[in-house]
Parts: C-alpha cells; sequence; structure tokens
C-alpha cells in the first residue's frame, strides 16, 4: 500500500464520481469521446447508453471499492451465495434507480439529445439464467445490498446466456445469446486466477511424520479467471460483489511443445476446449441430463469459488476452528454440491485436518436450499463419470456415505431398507451420487422456497432425513422478490401514485408499509389515477405486440397472460385448451350474448428447452390457435392470443405492469413456489391459479375472495394418477369437444398435436389437464363476471397490492440471514 507521506496526494485526487446534472454529462460526454472515441457527430443511442453506463460504472466502483475495505476490516461474518444461474436482466436503469441518481440522468440525457427511455433500451439482458432459479438469485443479490449484508454472489461468466427465442411460422427457433461484445458492468481480475484440475489419478504417500496423505495429481489443469460485477444496494452505499468465473487453457498447460513443433491447430485446440467450460448456459429449467461438461462446469465454479474463499479466511490469520464462523455458504438448489466435497479435500488433504474436525467446519458453513420436487430435475451423476473426472472427490463421497450409513445403522438397526433408502449411492446400473442427499448430508440447514414445498419434501424425498436428523434440520423460507426493479422500476407511474399517497418511497425498503394504501379505497381520484396507470400499462404492452407481431389488441380487453418457461406441470396447454374452448363457445353465441362478453386477450410468452418436445408443440399450438382466432373476422376484439417471443427480465418488466389477470396454474404439488405470480400482484393485477405453491401464502395475505383459485389439491394428486393408469378415468366432455376440434384440423394438421393430445387422453394425464378442466373453465367464468364490476375488480387489485408486504426479497433475505446463515448487516458509516 501506499506510504503515509503520499497519501494525501492520493486522497486529494481519488475519483468522486458525479452528483449533479452538469458533471454526469460531464462524464458521459467524456467516456462518448475518449472511452468509446465517438464525437457529437456519430453519437447515436447505443454510445449514448455506453457513456451514461460507463459514467454510472464509474459511480459503482468507487462505492464498491469502500464496501470492500469496510468488509475487509470489520472481521464479520460473510455470506457467499453459489448460484450456476443469475438472471440479472439489464443494469444502468437499476443502478440509476438504485443510487437515486435517474432524474439527474434524464436530465442530462436530455441536454445532450436523447430520451432516457431509449438509451435504458439499448442494452442487452444479462441472461445467465433459465427462469426463477436464476431471477430468484438476482433479487436476493439485490436485497442482500440494499440491507447492508456483506455477501458475495459466485457464478459463471458463460459466454453464452439463455438462447434468444425467435418465433418463426409458429415454432421456437433458437439464436445464440452473444452478449459479451460490450458489457460495462464487468471488470476482469486477470490476477485473480485459479488453477483447476480435472481427471487424473489418486496415490497415498507418508509424509515426514509418518501421517498417510492423499495426492490428487495428474489430468489437467484449466484457469478460473474472474469477472467482478458490482451490485449497488437501493438507497445505502453498499455496493456488493457478484464473480463470475470464466474458464481458459492454462498458461502452464498451454501446450508450447505442440506450438513450437509446428502444431499450431492444436494447441489451439486445446485452448478452445478449456474455454467450453464457461462457454454456454445448459437452456434446461427443472431438468438435469447428466452431461459431463455440465459437471465439469460445476466442479471449476465450485473450486474456484472455494479457493477464493478459503484465500480470503486464510489473510485473516484465524484458526480453522473459526471458519464457520466467519464464513456461511449458500447453495442455490444441489449445483453447487461438490463445494461441500471440495471444502473437505482442502481442510483434510491440503490443510491437513483429520477428517471428524473438518466435516464439523463443512457442516457448519454449508446450507442447502431446494427449489423443486420434479423427480427429472433431481441430480444424479454417474459414478463412472465422476471417478474418470473427480477420482479424489469421488472417494470423499463414499467415505462421507460410509460414516453417514454407519451411524444410520447404529441409531435405527431395525429399519435395514434405510440403509439403501438413504445412501448417497444409489445402487443402480451404473451406480449414481444422489447430489440432493449429499447436500443434505454435508449442510446444517435445508429449506424449501414456500410453505406446501418445505412441507412436500418433509414427507417425500428427504422424509428418512427428517427420522435421521430430526424436523429441525429443515426449515422453510418462502421466496420474495424485490420491489426496487419488480414495482419501482418495472411501474414508475404506480410507484409514484403509491409514493405521494403514503408521503415517500420507504414502501421500496419495508414493503409491509403498503398496508396504509387500504385507507384510501375510497378515495375517488387516487382509484381513478390507479386505473389510468394500468390503462397506460396495457396501452404500452398493447404497442408491443403490435410492434413484434402485427396484431393489434384493444388496450380495453381483459389482459390474461401466462408468461414462464415451458412445461408441462406449469400447464400452458390447459391454458390455451381453455381458450380454444372459450373460441368454441364464443362461435356457439348469439350476438345477444355476445353483447355481455368481456373482450379478451389471451397472451402467452416463455422459451422452451431446445430438447423438450411436447413444450415446443405447446408453443406450435398457441401459435396456431392465434392464427385462426386473430383472423376470424367473425369473432372481432373478443378474443385475441397472442405469444410474445423471447420473454425475458426485460419483456418481462413492460409485460408484468400490464396485467389485469395472469396465470400461474401448476398442478397441484409440482410447482416449489413460482416468483412471477408476486409480480403480477404486486402490479396490481389478479391471478387465477391452484393451490400451489406461494400461491397459498398469497391467498392468505390477500384474502381469499381477491383471488381466482381452482382445481385439485396436492393432497389428492396421487389418487387421482392412479384412477388415470387403472382406467377408472372419463375424459372432461367439454375439453373432449376441445380435442375434436384440434382433431378436425381447424388449427392445422392435426398430427402436429397428436401427441399433445394423446399424452391427455391415452397415456394418463400425468399433470391432471383433465381433472381440473371444468373448474379451471368455470373459474375463467368468475372472472369474466368479476370484471364486469370495475369498481369491485379495482378494488380487489388495490387491497391485494396493499397485502403484499411479505412478499419482499428483504423479508426472505432477513429469514436466511437470522435463521440459516447468522450473518449481521455492516451498514456504511455516515
Ligand atoms: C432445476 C434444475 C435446473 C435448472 C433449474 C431448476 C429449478 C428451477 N428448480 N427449481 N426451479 C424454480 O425455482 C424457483 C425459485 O425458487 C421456484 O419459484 C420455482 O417454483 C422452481 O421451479
Amino acid at each position: 500500500s501506499i506510504p503515509e507521506g503520499q497519501r494525501e496526494a492520493w486522497k486529494k485526487h481519488s475519483v468522486q464520481g458525479f452528483t449533479t446534472k452538469d458533471q454526469f454529462e460531464d462524464e458521459t460526454v467524456r467516456h462518448i469521446e475518449t472511452t468509446l472515441a465517438r464525437s457529437l457527430f456519430n453519437c447515436d443511442e447505443l454510445a449514448a447508453y455506453s457513456g451514461a453506463a460507463l459514467a454510472f460504472r464509474d459511480r459503482l466502483i468507487i462505492e464498491w471499492n469502500k464496501t470492500q475495505q469496510r468488509q475487509t476490516f470489520a472481521d464479520q461474518k460473510r455470506v457467499y451465495y453459489l448460484s450456476l444461474e443469475f438472471l440479472m436482466g439489464r443494469a444502468l436503469d437499476n443502478a440509476m434507480l438504485n443510487v437515486g441518481l435517474k432524474d439527474v440522468a434524464r436530465a442530462g440525457l436530455k441536454d445532450l439529445g436523447f430520451r432516457i427511455e431509449d438509451v435504458i433500451s439499448q442494452e442487452h439482458d444479462a441472461a445467465l439464467g433459465n427462469g426463477g432459479l436464476g431471477r430468484l438469485a438476482a433479487c436476493f443479490l439485490d436485497s442482500m445490498a440494499t440491507l447492508n449484508y456483506p455477501a458475495w454472489g459466485y457464478g459463471l461468466r458463460y459466454r453464452y446466456g439463455i438462447f434468444k427465442q425467435e418465433i418463426v411460422d409458429g415454432y421456437q427457433v433458437e439464436v445464440p445469446d452473444y452478449w459479451l461484445d460490450f458489457n460495462p458492468w464487468e471488470f476482469p481480475r486477470h490476477d485473480i486466477t485459479v488453477d483447476i484440475q480435472f481427471y487424473g489419478y489418486v496415490r497415498k504417500e507418508k509424509d515426514e511424520d509418518g501421517k498417510t496423505v492423499t495426492i490428487w495429481e495428474g489430468g489437467e489443469i484449466v484457469d478460473a479467471v474472474a469477472y467482478d460485477v458490482p451490485i449497488p444496494g437501493y438507497g445505502t452505499a453498499t455496493t456488493n460483489n457478484l464473480r463470475l468465473w470464466s474458464s481458459k487453457a492454462s498458461k502452464g498447460e498451454f501446450d508450447f511443445q505442440k506450438f513450437n513443433s509446428g502444431e499450431y491447430e492444436g494447441s489451439v485446440g486445446d485452448q478452445q476446449r478449456a474455454e467450453t467450460i464457461s462457454a454456454v448456459l445448459y437452456p434446461n429449467d427443472n431438468l438435469e441430463r447428466g452431461k459431463e461438461l455440465r459437471l465439469k462446469q460445476q466442479y471449476f465454479w465450485c473450486a474456484a469459488s472455494l479457493f477464493d474463499i478459503v484465500r480470503r479466511f486464510k489473510k485473516t490469520k484465524k484458526p480453522w476452528s473459526k471458519f464457520s464462523d466467519m464464513v456461511a455458504i449458500q447453495l442455490n438448489d444441489t449445483h453447487p454440491t461438490l463445494a461441500i466435497v471440495e471444502m473437505q479435500r482442502i481442510l483434510v488433504d491440503i490443510e491437513g485436518l483429520d477428517w471428524a474436525e473438518a466435516w464439523s467446519i463443512v457442516q457448519g458453513t454449508f446450507s442447502y436450499a431446494n427449489h423443486t420436487v420434479m423427480p427429472e430435475a433431481l441430480e444424479k451423476w454417474s459414478v463412472p463419470l465422476m471417478q474418470n473426472l473427480l477420482p479424489r472427490h469421488l472417494q470423499i463421497i463414499y467415505e462421507v456415505n460410509s460414516q453417514f450409513l454407519q451411524y444410520v445403522e447404529k441409531t435405527f438397526p431395525k429399519d435395514r431398507d434405510m440403509l439403501r433408502r438413504v445412501s448417497i449411492i444409489e445402487e443402480s446400473q451404473p451406480k449414481m451420487v444422489r447430489m440432493a442427499y449429499l447436500a443434505t448430508i454435508g449442510s446444517h440447514k435445508v429449506n424449501g422456497v414456500a410453505e406446501l414445498h418445505s412441507d412436500l419434501i418433509k414427507t417425500t424425498i428427504f422424509k428418512d432425513f427428517v427420522t435421521i436428523y430430526g424436523p429441525d434440520k429443515f426449515t422453510n423460507v418462502t421466496n420474495g422478490i424485490t420491489p426496487r426493479r419488480w414495482l419501482h422500476q418495472a411501474n414508475p407511474k404506480l410507484s409514484e401514485l403509491i409514493a405521494s399517497k403514503l408521503g415517500g418511497y420507504d414502501f421500496l425498503t419495508d414493503l409491509t408499509k403498503l398496508n396504509k394504501l387500504e385507507h384510501f379505497l375510497d378515495d375517488a381520484d387516487f382509484k381513478k389515477e390507479w386505473q389510468e396507470i394500468k390503462y397506460a400499462n396495457k396501452v404500452r404492452l398493447a404497442q408491443h405486440i403490435k410492434d413484434t407481431t402485427g396484431v393489434s389488441v384493444n388496450p380495453k380487453a381483459l389482459f390474461d397472460i401466462q408468461v414462464k418457461r415451458i412445461h408441462e406441470y406449469k400447464r400452458q396447454q390447459l391454458n390455451i385448451l381453455g381458450v380454444i374452448h372459450r373460441y368454441l363457445t364464443i362461435k356457439a353465441m348469439s350476438p345477444e350474448e355476445r353483447k355481455k362478453l368481456a373482450p379478451r386477450v389471451s397472451i402467452f410468452g416463455g422459451k422452451a428447452a431446445p430438447g423438450y418436445w411436447m413444450a415446443k408443440t405447446v408453443i406450435h399450438l398457441v401459435c396456431s390457435v392465434g392464427e385462426v382466432v386473430n383472423n376470424d373476422k367473425d369473432i372481432g376484439d373478443l378474443l385475441k392470443v397472442i405469444y410474445i417471443e423471447d420473454y425475458n427480465v426485460s419483456k418481462a418488466e413492460i409485460i408484468t405492469p400490464a396485467s389485469d389477470i395472469s396465470e400461474h396454474i401448476s398442478t397441484a404439488g409440482t410447482e416449489a413456489s413460482g416468483t412471477s405470480n408476486m409480480k403480477f400482484v404486486l402490479n396490481g393485477g389478479l391471478i387465477i391459479g391452484t393451490c400451489d405453491g406461494a400461491n397459498i401464502e398469497i391467498t392468505r395475505e390477500i384474502g381469499e375472495s381477491n383471488i381466482f383459485l381452482f382445481g385439485n389439491l396436492a393432497e389428492d394428486v396421487e389418487d387421482l394418477r392412479h384412477a388415470h393408469t387403472y382406467g377408472d378415468f372419463q375424459l372432461d366432455p367439454d375439453l373432449n369437444k376441445v380435442f375434436e376440434a384440434i382433431k378436425s384440423g381447424r388449427f392445422g394438421d392435426a398430427g402436429r398435436f397428436s401427441a399433445l393430445c394423446n399424452s391427455i387422453i391415452e397415456h394418463g394425464d400425468y399433470y391432471l389437464v383433465s381433472d381440473d378442466f371444468n373448474s379451471y373453465v368455470k373459474t375463467h367464468e368468475l372472472v369474466d363476471e368479476a370484471y364486469k364490476d370495475q369498481e369491485a375488480w379495482l378494488e380487489k387489485c388495490i387491497t391485494s397490492v396493499a397485502r403484499m408486504g411479505f412478499f419482499s426479497s428483504d423479508r426472505c433475505i432477513q429469514e436466511y440471514a437470522e435463521m440459516i446463515w447468522n450473518v449481521e448487516p455492516l451498514p456504511p458509516k455516515e
């Protein structure tokens, strides 16, 4: 560091960052003219975005530096949030709002000849995630910074995020998302590089004291290079860090031999192979396919992160026994479970701790959040694959398992079958490592993400573990969303209206303050403004729909929206079959009956995993129905069916504020939580949903009269499936008419939809579409009725918003901090 005598000079010249409009313009123009080498003659909106982003980045980085220094000197526990996905969306708007300088930027950009909205929309989404799990991680980063927790995120810096979806002739086409062309939000740290080992072999050796040590050697080395992304808190100077690892051929390994002997291509090949590790995000949501490259990604990221965390701890010179007093590591699902094994390896093989002491440090450090019970999403890795890639880690897993099973055998001697059930190793062909069990055994706490889900995991996948460890190891933390992005940023007018009534923006950091809105239910002006804002948001979405699909929709119609990943369990098929039913019903109506109907726009959006044929068929059915319905002159505005291409975070910011009703209609017991349900209600939309995930708690908070619930309950699902399997079931007659219409070719070549129809008609209807169809259609009739009374509808919306305080991700982070991590906030000094 700089000697005492020179520090004054440093302080004098240290960068301050802008605060006024003038300074913002100075900084923006300076970046445009020097960093970007442009001028006022060739500054387009993209250049203006770049300049403004760099100006804000400078500001963030000043606070980021201070925060990191403060956290280093504070000598207190930090949280590390390990997630293979961070679905961040755009950063500039968020940075402007969080540092409280959006108005300054708006005025400054106007002076320079730009509209702030046009500038903001130049930014490419950072889309390093699939859906809810990745977006949850992003909301958590925002809350941890806002609440001043000393917290880091660790993830992978994918060169390609989730693919861009194009709809071509009614089919999904995937286009690569190369997003790193210009990314002002990341700081490469080439000095922070970690060697990561793969393959090789393990041998034992005696050290000087005659102690046996295990050595893992041979194989190949790949470098992990750190890229840091600043995470500003809202209304606080705290700026946390998200560290993303990028893979690169190791300098030591890069084959100069080959290079010199003229095998140029071979050596470049090695380079490319190394870079493949962080090249692409696996585009599957709620599905694990056991690919070796995915396991490589997981280990690469876990090992680099652990090395970094351990290095930071070692600088404190504290004994290992203090490790879990200084470090909490949160696993976002089982994807980072290898971090548990890697930690044990570091402590035993490298630091020389004895096994038991090391293992108790590990358990004290880690906690695991489960996000799904879908069997196809539960991670299992083949033993031979792991043996080859990570021979030492497999040994450690076997040792952990053996000690665990010994304990179980001793404690439950009568239940012989228990050992087979709870073993980390599944005795299949080939043998498989059950990652959820390993994560549970290696953690001190396991949580589900909504009450029903947390109850379900205790009675299903972790039933035996509740018996073994007792119920206290398992807990619930219901998911939440950040009100900064999902209210203030996405719906600035509504946020402003609320602030005008509540006397400021305090509700953005204490969302329970929204409850005061209930006092304004009789305030006619307030209600009128509310309705005008909703209408303006619908007009904005209608414009987006017109621009992207060419279809005109009436913003006065009821907007009915389902946007989320396409998955059979989320039941977009139920929605579109319901839409067809509505279409057939309207077609059969007299003109008088039609007059009584509220016009509807059914809006769908979401990506299907590229290899998920059934999900792609659902998209095609929606588009095909849209083609027919939207061009049916006889129907006019009464019904429109829209597929919004490439649903992502920034589209969600336009779509969410524009709903009248949104659909959260998963088969009961399948959606762990859902988080878009929270976003829609917070933006003054009602929801139709099943008794699943967080819908249940939303109902409890906002009141049963403010939500449209339908369908069978989770506890009935098993019996219903059983009835399907044993032929004790009759297809719903209205649904049958819908299938007849599809089969008649009314929506194009029926053959394309036969597998989808047959999954319901002939193959057991696993997701119980037929069982819930009648209840679904009836409930939509109630929605139609309710919408006719606009006064009452509006009252439901406002009441619901007022009661959504619980669903802030701030609440959730506080629960994690107190119940699971045991960390304290570290606020900046005034
Ligand atoms: C599983 C495997 C790979 C990729 C993603 C998953 C995944 C996603 N598992 N659960 N989720 C969702 O997580 C959200 C956040 O907790 C939940 O709201 C949602 O219900 C899960 O489906």
